[in-house]
């Protein structure tokens, strides 16, 4: 099985570029840009990263990308996970980048998107792998901050497939960002929302209701309401799925528990992904080889979701007929 994952072509949906940040390379930033990490090795970070939910998560994974501060920081953040894509056989990947992180400490909006826009133009000339760029606004802050954000994302339109929203779920609902979200829609860009990771159903309703989403993160949570699964089936809205930063970040208390293989198995359009993998200790293949050893999987299975993340994606028709 190991190796069966391991050469199947794979898509990625739902991956954060700062959560590709390896302490490894956190240590190299920090020192290249003078700042003072609260830890004294690789080894004691690595220990810090036990989460009991996602904000003490996103606590540390804010404070991890403050070394990411010139555009040749984002450009080798971004590149060495297109290596990493090369490795697992990932040939498209689609990935979020969170603007405001950066913008709302200092570091202009244009470092962050040549730095990333430069590294994602090069994997695909020398690695081969193509990708799409989505924008995440964050949802603990502001509508007018998601604006603004979007109004500095208008000149790189040409690099960005997509808007999304992420950070703290809870008190945070998708219906903050109704009109950002139709903004976006008018000016061409898709959509797509983290919903019903720790929210409840109502977010992933939200979601679509009010943000048109054309795919939910996550949204592990649609099992609590049937019929909320009967309407993702029936229009096929995809669910970027993420099984090992669920089980790390406490939404499931063991793999076996976690409901991927049953949606799968109900019709749901689910992939699997790695969401932030330099922090829950894992890339795709690891976390297609959980799920598969969690649930004695067959070949056939696990290839179910390397197909749906083909039809899931932002590709061209043309394109995903070809992959099929
Ligand atoms: C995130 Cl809400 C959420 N989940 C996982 N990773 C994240 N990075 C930023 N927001
Ligand atoms: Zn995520």
């Amino acid at each position: 099985m190991k190796s069966f994952i391991s050469g199947l072509p794979k898509v990625e949906l739902h991956l954060h570029l700062e959560g590709t940040l390896e302490p490894e390379l956190m240590f190299i930033l920090a020192e290249r840009n003078n700042v003072t990490l609260p830890y004294s090795s690789i080894e004691s970070l690595k220990a810090a990263y036990q989460f009991h939910d996602l904000q003490a998560f996103l606590d540390l994974y804010y404070q991890g990308a403050l070394v990411l501060q010139t555009e040749q920081d984002f450009y080798d953040l971004t590149y060495a996970y297109l290596e990493r894509c090369k490795e697992q056989h990932i040939i498209h990947t689609e990935v979020f980048f969170d603007p405001q992180i950066h913008t709302q400490t200092g570091t202009p909006f244009d470092v962050v998107a040549e730095g990333i826009t430069r590294a994602l133009k090069d994997g695909e000339a020398n690695l081969g792998i193509s990708s799409g760029l989505i924008m995440c606004f964050q949802r603990d802050l502001s509508e007018e901050d998601a604006i603004e954000t979007l109004k500095q994302s208008i000149a790189y339109k040409d690099d960005i497939v997509a808007v999304g929203l992420d950070s703290s779920e809870l008190g945070n609902p998708p219906e903050k960002f109704e009109r950002v979200f139709a903004m976006a829609r008018n000016a061409g860009l898709k959509t797509v929302a983290h919903a019903g990771e720790e929210g409840s159903a109502d977010y992933i309703w939200g979601a679509i209701e009010a943000l048109h989403v054309d795919r939910i993160d996550h949204g592990v949570r649609c099992t609590d309401e049937p019929k909320l699964v009967q309407y993702l089936i029936e229009h096929q809205i995809p669910l970027t799925v993420c099984p090992l930063s669920n089980v790390q970040l406490n939404v499931f208390g063991e793999m076996t528990q976690h409901n991927i293989v049953e949606l799968l198995k109900q019709g749901v359009l689910v992939t699997i992904n790695s969401d932030d993998p330099a922090y829950f200790g894992g890339y795709l293949n690891d976390n297609y080889l959980t799920v598969a050893e969690a649930f004695g999987l067959t070949k056939q299975e696990v290839a179910r979701f390397s197909e749906n993340a083909i039809m899931a994606s932002f590709l061209s028709v043309e394109r995903k007929q070809r992959l099929q």
